[in-house]
């Protein structure tokens, strides 16, 4: 695989020096607790759905570097377009968990918090939608003269779509400042790679007219650099880029799927080995950045934040009715305004 981007080997030895992609020391430790807390996120979601208290939780885990990596590279004005694997991109733009697992809790279509302010959209289940709103902002806010970009995430599946097609050329032919993030955990449902293309996923974006590359997913500080490259290219001159993060769904596809009937078993045996946790944190170890109280401070931390969601999860009731018309249109149209006051039983 050498066409693959890494910084960091499967055993945490790097000739990396971190000044060279714009990271401090506190980044870089910034960097391992977030990849704590969201490892630990995924968790808790997933026992959350267990025990009941959610409808349904799709599992990242596997996929932290990839997640935290590149939403780590962006700036605050930024957009992000998820789909529905990205509780670990929510955490690191600051999306509160408790007002996102709404989404999975059934008492809100696409979660409870500011997209606007937190620049973050919501939860995306159509596969490969989020693609075309994402080109769409991004030439809107272009043709605002904002020096943003908008990243959007998406599975290998969804370069099966047309929508991603679409979202690709538009992007090109229109100058879109996009990156497009797709997270290649090698699997759709129980559909694996192989019987989704032929050609590697980062090498259509030639065939488009922009740059695609490669990357360890696996490998935070390569996922991070590649995302930063292409967001610079995005703000400076509109250019889009396809970054492919190699990586692997370790847990099922959903809550709701046996994944133990088509997944081989020496497969997430092997995949398991590449834990991205365990890569970074011996690279910060090697090198004299972290040592174990920090980790158990990281992790004590998460614990307690994990507390918090869980009470505010389970103490969290329906939403009230009227909301279900608040929140697409700036000025409700007549007929909404009449099923409104209908339903609210107001004259
Ligand atoms: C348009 C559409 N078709 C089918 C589905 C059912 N579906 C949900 S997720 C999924 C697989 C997507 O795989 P991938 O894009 O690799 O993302 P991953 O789930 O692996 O993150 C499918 C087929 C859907 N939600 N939307
Ligand atoms: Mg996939």
């Amino acid at each position: 695989m050498s066409d693959i981007r890494q910084l960091v080997a499967p055993d945490g030895t790097s000739d990396v020096d971190p000044a060279d992609l714009g990271l401090k020391d506190e980044d870089l430790k910034e960097l391992l607790r977030l990849l704590i807390l969201v490892r630990k996120a995924d968790l808790e979601a997933t026992a959350l759905q267990r025990q009941g208290e959610l409808a349904v939780y799709p599992p990242l885990i596997g996929q932290e570097a990839a997640q935290v990596g590149s939403a780590f590279a962006l700036q605050r004005g930024d957009f992000v377009f998820p789909s529905y694997r990205e509780l670990g991109a929510a955490v690191v733009r600051g999306v509160d968990l408790v007002d996102y697992l709404r989404f999975h809790r059934a008492t809100w279509h696409g979660g409870t918090y500011d997209a606007a302010e937190l620049r973050f959209g919501h939860i995306s289940v159509p596969v490969g939608s989020q693609a075309l709103h994402a080109v769409g902002y991004a030439m809107g806010r272009r043709m605002d003269g904002a020096n943003e970009c908008v990243l959007v995430y998406f599975g290998d599946g969804a370069t099966s779509e047309g929508d991603l097609h679409e979202a690709w050329n538009f992007a090109a032919v229109f100058k879109a400042p996009v990156v497009f993030f797709c997270q290649n955990n090698q699997w759709a449902i129980s559909v694996p790679l192989a019987q989704q293309t032929v050609a590697p996923i980062w090498k259509k974006a030639e065939a488009y007219g922009f740059p695609g590359v490669r990357v360890d997913g696996n490998d935070v500080l390569a996922v991070f650099l590649a995302t930063k490259e292409a967001a610079e290219r995005a703000r400076a001159d509109g250019a889009p880029t396809l970054i492919e993060a190699l990586t692997y769904r370790l847990g099922p596809h959903s809550t709701a799927d046996d994944a133990s009937r088509y997944q081989p078993p020496d497969e997430v045996e092997e995949w398991k080995q590449h834990d991205p946790l365990e890569r970074y944190r011996r690279f910060l170890a090697v090198r004299g950045l972290v040592d174990d109280a920090f980790v158990e401070q990281c992790e004590s931390e998460a614990t307690a934040e994990m507390r918090r969601i869980r009470d505010g999860v389970v103490g969290s009731g329906p939403r009230p009715v009227e909301e279900m018309f608040d929140w697409v249109f700036a000025e409700l149209p007549e007929h909404l305004r009449r099923q409104r006051e209908e339903m609210l039983g107001e004259p």
